[in-house]
């Protein structure tokens, strides 16, 4: 018999979880439980889906090889190029003044935090020649555009297409799905060894209201994917504990647009991310992506606060909207104008296809916390199985890099909790104890 598994959060960190765990136990003892009403229309769906191998400090990168390694394998047992847009990408820093290049800032420096910036050197390119260049960025008189990837080292996939694809395949092994529903308290059973975690009752929802019946899954295996709503979904559980689980959220707002430039007779060469820097100070970022879409973002917020995760999908600001359509225009419109001059509005040849605001659960250190909470941690003198069978673990706080890591992070966490050797050495992200 496999021990009862209920994973709360159906994020991308949940859904990876349960597709590696599902290969090692009975799918149908693991359950997937999530409040939105629309799945991934949080940051799982709305993120860029741009993917690193080494851009990470000590700590993370071991995870970061394995997640990067398993997004290509992944991809090539799964013809994940057609079903989420998976592709090699080559990646540029952007200037698009002498001054902005002279500036101590680039637009990629806050992803590569704790790596360093020597790494980052700027590679022999030849920008005329090579069919990798991004013909779908406008040059403006005095930019620069620099490659700062080498070959193999990034990629890009469709994020919200990559998770349908892995919950599609948890179902259909019979891992099990609660949504809307949104857990309310943890059961527990004294079989004389103290108060031992057996089960946790849900909520179903119903417009975001809970209907009159909980419902309880048993289960001895607990574990925490709720990106930025993590603390809270701890805090509604174990009310009576010490412990914080500081995971903060970072706002961005985004746009999905195409342009007549970048279509699939370009896609052969690859696709591309850009990393901008500009003078203002607001450094968008763009990624090309299988299908003629291009994913544009840069403006992120700390001080917009999180929604409630059963209203489903966050409301965009129209200011920030506004902003990111203006700056999307002046960097991927029709040439012409020239010497930095926009394009002028009825030159606007972009369509946008989707805007969307959504929140990076972070943590001020910047790395995730991947582990098992201790006993003694969640308080109240309730206790876990030992070992392979029982515990409560929290996976969560990935920052900007939760796609890239996700697929590394459902491997590792799956052995974790199935008391299995870990495939990457995380011993670095486990903050407990
Ligand atoms: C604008 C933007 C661009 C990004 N670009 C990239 C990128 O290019 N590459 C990259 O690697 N990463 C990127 N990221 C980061 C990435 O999106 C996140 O790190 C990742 O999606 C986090 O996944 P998650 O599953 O932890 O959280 P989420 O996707 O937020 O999922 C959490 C889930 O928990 C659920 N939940 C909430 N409350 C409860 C509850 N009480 N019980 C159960 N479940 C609950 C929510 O409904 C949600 O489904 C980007 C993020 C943003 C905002
Ligand atoms: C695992 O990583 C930590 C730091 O993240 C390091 O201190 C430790 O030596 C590593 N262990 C092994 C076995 O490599
Ligand atoms: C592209 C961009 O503007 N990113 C910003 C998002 O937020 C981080 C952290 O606050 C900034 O350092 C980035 O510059």
């Amino acid at each position: 018999m496999s021990a009862e598994t209920v994973i709360l959060g159906a994020g991308i960190i949940g859904v990876s979880t349960a597709y590696y765990l599902s290969q090692h136990q009975d799918p149908s003892s693991i359950h997937l439980v999530d409040p939105s009403p629309e799945l991934f229309s949080s940051a799982s769906g709305y993120a860029g889906g741009f993917l690193a191998k080494d851009w990470f400090g000590p700590a993370l990168a071991p995870l970061g090889a394995l997640s990067f390694e398993e997004h290509r394998r992944l991809a090539e047992e799964h013809g994940g190029r057609e079903k989420w847009g998976y592709s090699p990408a080559t990646c540029f820093s952007y200037a698009a003044s002498a001054a902005a290049r002279e500036s101590a800032k680039r637009g990629d420096d806050w992803l590569r935090d704790g790596t360093s910036r020597a790494d980052a050197a700027p590679l022999a390119f030849d920008d005329a020649g090579s069919g990798k260049t991004p013909t779908w960025l406008r040059r403006v008189d005095g930019d620069h555009l620099e490659l700062i990837s080498d070959e193999g080292t990034t990629a890009q996939v469709d994020p919200l297409r990559l998770c349908q694809f892995l919950l599609r395949e948890c179902l259909a092994r019979g891992v099990k799905l609660y949504h809307p529903a949104k857990p309310a308290s943890v059961v527990t059973h004294d079989f004389g060894n103290g108060d031992e975690l057996i089960g946790v009752n849900i909520d179903r929802l119903e417009a975001g209201e809970p209907l009159t019946e909980s419902l309880l899954l048993p289960c001895t295996r607990l574990i925490i994917t709720a990106g930025s709503w993590t603390g809270q979904v701890f805090r509604t559980l174990f009310p009576w504990s010490r412990l914080e689980i500081p995971i903060r959220s970072l706002a961005g707002h985004s746009l999905v647009l195409k342009s007549p430039r970048w279509h699939a007779g370009l896609e052969g060469n690859g696709c591309h991310a850009i990393f901008t820097t500009h003078d203002g100070g607001f450094c968008p970022e763009m990624f090309s992506r299988i299908g003629g879409h291009i994913y544009f973002a840069g403006l992120n917020s700390s001080s917009l606060p999180l929604p409630d995760a059963e209203k489903g999908k966050a409301t965009p600001y129209d200011e920030s909207l506004a902003q990111l359509r203006e700056a999307a225009r002046q960097t991927l419109g029709p040439a012409g104008g020239g010497g930095g001059v926009a394009a002028a509005d009825d030159d606007n040849d972009l369509e946008i296809v989707r805007e969307g605001l959504c929140f990076r659960p972070v943590t001020d250190w910047g790395k995730p916390i991947i582990a098992r909470i201790p006993d003694e941690e969640i308080g109240a003198g309730i206790v876990t199985r030992a070992g392979a069978n029982g515990g409560v673990f929290v996976a969560a706080g990935h920052g900007p890099w939760g796609i890239a890591m996700s697929l590394g992070t459902g491997i590792v966490l799956a052995e974790m909790v199935q008391g299995r050797k870990t495939s990457a050495n995380v011993s670095g992200l486990a903050f407990f104890g």
